[in-house]
């Protein structure tokens, strides 16, 4: 079992930061994938998000004028027997991973990882919030089958979809903005409600510091 790295999953939150500047209007998302082998590339990790909002809406830093903080969380399955690496990885020369996922579904199912960020088993690590600040989450998610998610808050709300709401809902290939002023300083649990999902691992901590 291994993690994405930053290289393999997170460009995009690489790119959140580097193309935040480019912009068209009120900060639409792309959820940029690689189109070679789509369900390979994407399972390998080439996937994340692009940044983009209207011209005049962002510091000279590429930061959005109207938020302090911005987070991208990707609630994502990752079918390892899909990845690029796959033979190499589970060290079952001459198996092409398209084989693996159609003829052993059994097989397939304990390499499905469960990730926030790449991140399994609770790993990731939220940056701590300031209660007050205004924080934008941009939420995405993958393309199996199974990538139906349910992003949910414990103990703040945020706006999305013209709601105020502590779930926002994912399906395949989706992306959601929200918006948060934390209010209630705590540790709390962000994680994505799909029973199994969750108790896979596809959750993390948020500190809210007053
Ligand atoms: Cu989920």
């Amino acid at each position: 079992m291994r993690r994405f790295t930053p290289v393999e999953l997170a460009i995009g939150v690489a790119l959140a930061g580097s193309l935040a500047a480019v912009t068209i209007p009120a900060f639409v998302r792309e959820l940029h994938a690689s189109h070679f082998v789509e369900p390979t590339d994407i399972n390998t990790g080439l996937v994340g998000p692009i940044i983009v909002g209207a011209k005049g809406a962002f510091r000279p830093d590429g930061t959005p004028k109207d938020v302090d903080r911005e987070i991208v969380a990707d609630l994502a399955i990752f079918d390892e027997t899909r990845s690029a690496y796959a033979e190499a990885n589970l060290n079952l020369p001459g198996r092409r991973p398209f084989d693996l996922k159609t003829t052993d579904p059994t097989f397939r199912e304990q390499y499905l990882m469960y990730t926030i960020n790449g991140l399994i088993e609770g790993n990731l690590t939220l940056p701590t919030l300031k209660a007050g600040e205004r924080v934008r989450w941009y939420l995405m998610s993958n393309s199996n089958e199974e990538d139906v998610h349910a992003a949910h808050w414990h103990g703040q709300t945020v706006v999305a979809m013209h709601m105020r709401t502590d779930t926002v809902p994912l399906g395949p290939m989706a992306m959601m903005v929200a918006d948060m002023v934390p209010d209630t300083p705590g540790v709390w649990l962000f994680h994505c409600h799909v029973d199994e999902h969750y108790e896979r691992g596809m959750q993390a901590l948020m500190r809210v510091v007053p």
